[in-house]
């Protein structure tokens, strides 16, 4: 019988996840009573998912009285843990879980996790590809978008889990023991949640801590805040680097196991248990150097799992673009329009803006600050940008970090940004929608902002 029989079970946060661990709890007998902070015209997106479950609803607040003889709560992963009803709950003594915590406990099929502030999302498609190519079933979800806990709901049964973990997801990764984990880089970001950088850092080392002795730990070795993770490895270690190892010589170089770009050949090296393996990237569509560090990541983390070479080769081939990430949208007047909605920390717009050449760009960036610091873009502002055009919360704060640096327009709205954007380019200018901020000032998620952008474009 489910250990969540007949239990109350209340659930923080109706979003994908919440709607997750409502049918998975729904189904094993628990009686669940969700909370959410917006009111209902709000979720009927939700509600309607769940309109055959007799779910109960608090909503518009979080109220005390909604903890009353509860046995298990639910928490989301975009809800803080500082939450002031989360003390309360502590204090009461009520177990907290996760949808990622009620995943694991049910799966005993590998687990490749991938976490990083940046790059997760493509190398976590990259890696779920490169495993189909090899003729494997592969589930590919968590921050990703599709909940890891419909896996299990769904009965599904799956050769290998591809699992992207945010580190809001890893703050409840107590039982999990991946298989594989990857480390794609860490720079600033989440710092609305977070009180500084060191607490970030120790919410993504939680995936460290979770690897044992047979866990591959695959870390970049050419982002310092990764490579220090070297001294807490409890693993297996591997390396991804842009830079040929024999050049570092010593140690590094003799002991290597991983993969690198070789600048002078123009492919990829893979030594894995002996033996060196090429890549060839010339038929390789992702923009930027950002993604061959993806696609270096995703070599490591499918290889030492004996996926195949001639299938890794394959994807290189033929992968495209995870949408929202650097995403082509259209040529119009000769002017080329890239979507990266998901581009929302500072670090991920400084990659995208150098991930084209010598084009002009029109960067429109803004949304809800999340509290980083827009300085760093100041030197590839000057390279690369000729227009800014800065909207929502965070517009002015940019526009104090960076607006002396090229032609800068604040606008009122979304629709504004496109319009000028597309009044101000010339032949052979790039206009980039790279935010550096969260979506929620404007829109649900940073997909619905993504697709708004792509219909405004193709309407011009
Ligand atoms: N809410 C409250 N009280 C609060 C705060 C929020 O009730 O104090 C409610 C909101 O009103 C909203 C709900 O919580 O209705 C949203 O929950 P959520 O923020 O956890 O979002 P979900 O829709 O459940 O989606 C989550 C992840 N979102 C976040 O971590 C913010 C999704 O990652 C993930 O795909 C999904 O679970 C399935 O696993 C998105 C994301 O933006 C892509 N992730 C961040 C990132 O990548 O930077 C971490």
């Amino acid at each position: 019988m489910s250990k969540y029989k007949g239990k109350k079970v209340l659930i923080f946060g109706f979003g994908v996840s919440g709607v997750a661990v409502a049918k998975y709890l729904v189904k094993l007998g628990a009686h669940v009573t969700v909370t959410d902070m917006k009111p209902r015209e709000a979720l009927l997106d939700s509600i309607s998912a769940c309109e055959e479950l007799k779910l109960e609803y608090e909503l518009g607040k979080h109220e005390s009285k909604v903890l009353h003889a509860v046995d298990l709560i639910v928490v989301s992963p975009g809800i803080p843990l500082t939450l002031k009803l989360l003390q309360e709950a502590r204090e009461l003594n009520i177990p907290m879980t996760s949808e990622i915590e009620l995943a694991v406990d049910a799966i005993e099929e590998p687990i490749i996790a991938i976490t990083g502030t940046n790059g997760k999302t493509t190398t976590t498609a990259l890696i779920g590809e490169m495993f189909k190519a090899d003729g494997k079933s592969v589930f590919v979800g968590g921050n990703i978008g599709r909940p890891l806990l419909d896996y299990v709901r769904e009965g599904q049964k799956a050769d290998v889990l591809v699992v992207e973990l945010s580190s809001f997801q890893l703050e409840w990764a107590h039982q999990l023991i991946p298989a594989v984990a990857v480390f794609t880089n860490l720079e600033e970001d989440h710092l609305d949640r977070y009180p500084d950088m060191a607490a970030y850092t120790a919410a993504k080392k939680r995936l460290l801590k979770a690897c044992d002795r047979n866990t591959f730990v695959v870390l970049n070795r050419d982002n310092s805040n990764i490579a220090r993770f070297q001294d807490e490895n409890p693993g297996k270690l591997f390396w991804f680097t842009k830079v040929n190892p024999q050049i570092e010589r010593g140690d590094f170089a003799e002991n290597f196991s991983g993969a690198y770009w070789d600048s002078r050949t123009k492919k990829i090296i893979a030594k894995i248990g002996g033996g060196e393996e090429l890549y060839d990237l010339s038929s390789f569509r992702l923009f930027g150097e950002h993604n061959r560090e993806n696609l270096l990541a995703a070599i490591v983390a499918t290889r030492i799992m004996g996926v195949s070479s001639s299938a890794i080769q394959k994807v290189i081939q033929s992968f495209k673009a995870v949408p929202h990430r650097l995403e082509f949208v259209r040529k119009k007047d000769g002017v080329f329009f890239f979507n990266d909605s998901k581009g929302t920390n500072v670090m991920s717009v400084l990659k995208s803006l150098s991930s084209f050449n010598s084009n002009p760009i029109i960067l429109i960036a803004g949304g809800k600050d999340k509290g980083g610091d827009f300085s760093p873009l100041v030197d590839w502002v000057k390279k690369k940008c000729k227009i800014l055009i800065l909207l929502g919360e965070a517009k002015e704060k940019i526009n104090r970090a960076i607006g002396d640096y090229a032609e800068t327009y604040l606008v009122g709205t979304f629709e504004e940004a496109i319009l000028l954007a597309y009044q101000k380019s010339r032949s052979g200018d790039i206009v980039l929608l790279s935010p550096g901020c969260a979506s929620y000032d404007m829109f649900r998620n940073f997909e619905e902002r993504g697709d708004y952008f792509k219909k405004l474009v193709t309407q011009l």
